[in-house]
């Protein structure tokens, strides 16, 4: 039984205050090189007590397995103008020798049955602590500005929302997914023409 959940948490919060610093740290970089970023912004949070709890009850995971069966408790996501950029992004955080990826999920070619598009990167970071190192998992989120206003409101929707949606509402929303990711295909589109016209030139 976890009896203090403030220092069970405590290596998570320090994950996760590191990695969104090394994160914002690769905007700056591509500015200097002149490149595009391929990252807007990023944020991060650790998971509260009372979800980590609820997840746990959800998922049947026992509370002695919660640190190799509970993903997301540290949890950064990296927000993108493109839907290439999340690529570019995906293949630089496999370059790192910082962390090790352990597991990748492709909701973004492969949407979730309720619509949501994201690539799930699930790692193993280390974190200094005063008793030493401790490997620790977290999961970094990758998804354009348009899905995450899809997925920022859904979320808020259903965690609203006790009873769960309707298949009406389901569909809505499913169907909104669509139309945002049809935005994030067109914007693409239009930035490929940009680059082929700047290149004729
Ligand atoms: P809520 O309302 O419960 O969602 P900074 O001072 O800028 O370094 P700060 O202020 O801690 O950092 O916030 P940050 O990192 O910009 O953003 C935190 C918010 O982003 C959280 O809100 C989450 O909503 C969201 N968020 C970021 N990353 C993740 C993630 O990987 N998973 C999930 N589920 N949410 C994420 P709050 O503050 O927790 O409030
Ligand atoms: P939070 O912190 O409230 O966002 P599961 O957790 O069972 O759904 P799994 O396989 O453990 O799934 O992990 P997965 O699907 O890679 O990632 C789960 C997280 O992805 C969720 O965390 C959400 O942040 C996000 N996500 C997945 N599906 C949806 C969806 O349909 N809508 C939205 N808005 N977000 C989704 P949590 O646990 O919900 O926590």
């Amino acid at each position: 039984m976890i009896q203090n959940w403030d220092s069970f948490l405590l290596p998570y919060e320090q994950a996760v205050a590191e990695l969104k610093v090394k994160l914002r740290g690769l905007r700056p970089q591509f500015d200097q090189l002149d490149q595009q970023t391929p990252i807007e912004f990023v944020t991060g949070r650790v998971k509260p007590a009372d979800s980590i709890k609820e997840k746990l009850v959800r998922r049947h995971i026992d509370e002695e397995r919660i640190e190799q069966d509970l993903q997301d408790i540290a949890g950064v996501r990296i927000m993108t103008q493109f839907v290439d950029d999340i690529y570019q992004i995906v293949h630089i955080l496999r370059q790192r020798t910082d962390m090790k990826i352990l597991e990748e999920r492709d909701y973004v070619s492969n949407a979730k049955p309720s619509g949501y598009r994201s690539y799930h990167i699930v790692i193993e970071y280390p974190v200094q602590l005063v008793t030493g190192e401790k490997k620790i998992l977290a999961e970094i989120q990758v998804r354009t500005m348009a899905m995450n206003f899809w997925a920022t409101i859904e979320h808020s929707l259903k965690y609203k929302n006790s009873v769960g949606f309707t298949d009406e509402v389901s569909e809505h929303l499913r169907d909104l997914a669509t139309r945002a990711y049809q935005i994030d295909e067109e914007l693409s589109q239009i930035r490929k023409e940009i680059q082929t016209d700047n290149e004729d030139k």
